[in-house]
């Protein structure tokens, strides 16, 4: 069986590793130290047309015509197989991210291998829908669902949590009889080829799962918005580049589920546990060096505990610690790119035009010279700005948060609400009913209580406003990945 070549990274389409018709590569860059880790081939359209026809053939084909229990028992062995792999997925991840081991070994890989059980093992209890409804006659009629799958979809990713996100979307359409053209971030290329041998492994057959690499606009991304035969896109990244492929998308009508953008709030209340919602909040501003969509980038304290909290969530941001990534000690890696680091850095400085004081950061860290060409940045607190600045709207994606202090539960959950994004708030308090109040007023997909990023993979995931459409998760993927038909029987 042909295997990827280390340092190149081709494309994997009808259970082949191939380069691009074109020959054309581009670079995977490590962002710790920016160097180049290995060539990736570029698809173009054609390309991606030869992926859509693998994906139809095995739609009508072997994929198509397995029942549901093997399908899905094939399913569970991905999950097996990506956890006997665990360490070269693990090392794939990090290389492409610079993300800390620590986080790397207990989100990203688990929820890979995770999202393929868990689909499996839903889509295979499954029941039906059915109604019996009377009829003049008296003797009835039957009404039952059946689902079948919406064919071949196409999944856009982005670089933040490349295996948890792309298999996310993967899992649960294939489990629904699907196949899948798949996009990761040109950021992060390494996972989602070597899933293309674990899928050789298991048998999973070829067509069913393919994989295009390149970029956005003019490149692989656009070519699957616009391929006639895709039939639904799964996207998770910006909500401008939501924006353009819903257009693109609109020519045959595909189906759209999208993960957009967020600007979450984190709300402390003066009742809440004070050290679990101090760990709690540096945690969901600075994981993953702030660089994922859930996490709280307007925090907002009650007043009688506003200059403690600020203290306290100053010395965990100091506390932090740059370094090798595959150190357990490393508590904070680079941000994706330099390209990133200059959007961030120019919100660094934004904010003190805006009239922030700078708690903590504000720039580029001293990491040293074996580092000194990475995309490492300062986790970065501010407070004083004006729930108008740009800075408190705009998302930023990096490792930074405002604090705002707020005198009323009304008052906090209109700050909160106040923006055009609506992904999930985080809520720090020990009051019951408050907790209630909050969950049932925030303006935004998930609301976590005294937690964050706890996830079930059965609850409904998505965002409001500008911050998505659709949710996925549990039966609300199983709805998206597969179309309804119902049959009706004259008794
Ligand atoms: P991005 O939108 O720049 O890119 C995401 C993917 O879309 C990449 O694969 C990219 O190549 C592709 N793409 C870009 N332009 C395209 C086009 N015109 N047509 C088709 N494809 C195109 O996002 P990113 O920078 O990779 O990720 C960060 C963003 O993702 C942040 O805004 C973050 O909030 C968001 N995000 C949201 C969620 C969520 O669940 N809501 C999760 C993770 C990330
Ligand atoms: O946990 C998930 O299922 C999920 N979609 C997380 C998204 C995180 C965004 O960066």
């Amino acid at each position: 069986m042909p295997q990827m070549q280390p340092n190149h990274l081709p494309l994997f389409i009808n259970g082949q590793f191939t380069n691009a018709a074109t020959g054309k590569t581009f670079h995977d860059i490590n962002p710790v130290d920016g160097r180049v880790i290995a060539t990736v081939a570029e698809a173009d359209a054609d390309d991606v047309d030869h992926a859509v026809q693998a994906a139809k053939q095995a739609l009508h084909g072997a994929w198509g015509n397995m029942g549901v229990g093997e399908r899905c028992d094939l399913l569970a062995t991905v999950a097996d197989r990506i956890m006997e792999r665990f360490d070269e997925f693990l090392a794939a991840e990090i290389r492409d991210t610079g993300k800390p081991v620590g986080w790397a070994c207990n989100v990203d890989i688990p929820r890979g291998a995770a999202n393929f059980r868990i689909f499996a093992n839903l889509v295979r209890n499954l029941p039906t829908e059915s109604f019996q409804t009377d009829t003049d006659d008296g003797r009835g009629a039957l009404n039952y669902a059946l689902r079948s799958p919406v064919g071949v979809v196409g999944v856009i990713c982005p670089w933040n949590l490349p295996l948890l996100l792309m298999t996310w979307k993967v899992a649960p359409a294939l489990a629904c009889g699907n196949t899948v053209v798949v996009k990761p971030s040109e950021e992060t290329p390494a996972t989602a080829t070597l899933l293309g041998e674990v899928m050789n492994e298991v048998g999973i057959p070829p067509g069913v799962y393919n994989v295009v690499h390149g970029f956005g606009p003019a490149s692989a991304g656009e070519a699957i918005t616009l391929h006639p035969d895709i039939s639904a896109i799964t996207f998770t990244g910006e909500s401008r580049t939501g924006q353009t492929i819903m257009r693109g998308a609109a020519s045959n009508v595909k189906h759209l589920s999208f993960e957009l953008g967020g600007k979450n709030p984190a709300i402390i209340f003066a009742d809440a546990d004070f050290d679990a919602a101090v760990k709690g909040t540096a945690r969901s501003t600075f994981a993953n060096c702030g660089q994922v969509c859930l996490c709280s980038e307007r925090v907002y304290v009650e007043r009688p505990i506003y200059e403690r909290f600020v203290e306290a969530l100053q010395r965990e941001a100091e506390s932090l610690q740059y370094g090798d990534p595959m150190n357990p000690a490393t508590t904070i890696g680079p941000l994706i790119s330099k390209e990133h680091r200059e959007k961030v850095l120019g919100y660094y400085q934004l904010a003190r035009q805006e009239g922030a004081t700078v708690i903590t950061g504000g720039g580029v860290p001293d990491v040293g010279q074996q580092y000194a060409d990475g995309a490492w940045i300062q986790p970065t607190i501010w407070t004083g700005l004006p729930e108008s600045a740009r800075c408190i709207r705009e998302e930023i994606f990096g490792p930074v948060c405002h604090i705002q202090p707020f005198d009323s539960d009304e008052e906090a959950v209109a700050m909160a609400n106040d923006s055009p994004y609506g992904l999930c708030a985080a809520v720090w308090t020990q009051h019951l009913t408050r907790a209630h109040w909050l969950g049932r007023h925030l303006e935004a997909g998930m609301i976590w209580v005294n937690t964050w990023f706890l996830r079930d993979l059965r609850t409904p995931f998505g965002g409001v406003k500008l911050s998505g459409v659709g949710r996925e998760g549990g039966i609300h993927s199983v709805n998206f990945y597969s179309e309804l038909k119902n049959v009706c029987v004259k008794l």
